[in-house]
């Protein structure tokens, strides 16, 4: 089976907390390799892209001025079963609910109302990840 690749991000929450080298150390740990790592302080238009799906939802706007809200490291990660891989070891959305032994899980908290922060960004499908690379990748 060919080697996939998923755009992971580790967002401004994760890098702000200095958990960068944890959630990497746990990638890196699973056997996925590193292709490219960057990081990136992504200005509106790259959000509007990235996160064209959840347009007109009501986290949207609050979801973006987040994003804005420091520099994310943004990963080319490759790997067999890599995007499904990642997000099994992200966990579920909501960091409160999210299982222990993942990254939101052990990871994440909940402030308040801002689910949004919840640490890492993982692509859903084969067709989002190749749409994301190119958003963050070129
Ligand atoms: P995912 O990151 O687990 O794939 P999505 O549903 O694609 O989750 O949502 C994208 C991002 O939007 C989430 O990671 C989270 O940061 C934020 N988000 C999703 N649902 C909510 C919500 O109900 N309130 C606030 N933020 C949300
Ligand atoms: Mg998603």
């Amino acid at each position: 089976m060919a080697t996939e690749e998923t755009l992971v991000l580790i967002k401004p929450d994760g890098v702000a907390r200095g958990l960068t080298g944890a959630i990497l150390a746990r990638v890196e740990a699973k056997g996925y390799s590193l292709v490219d790592l960057r990081l990136v302080e992504p200005d509106r238009a790259r959000l509007e892209q990235h996160y064209a799906e959840h347009a007109g939802k009501p986290f949207y706007e609050p979801l973006v001025e987040f994003m804005m809200s420091g520099p994310s490291v943004a990963i080319r990660l490759a790997g067999n079963r890599v995007i499904e891989g990642f997000r099994s070891l992200a966990g579920t959305t909501d960091p409160t609910t999210a299982a222990p032994g993942t990254i939101r899980g052990d990871l994440g908290r909940d402030w308040g109302l801002k689910v949004q922060q919840n640490l890492v960004h993982g692509s859903d499908s084969p067709e989002s990840a190749v749409r994301e690379l190119q958003i963050w990748f070129g």
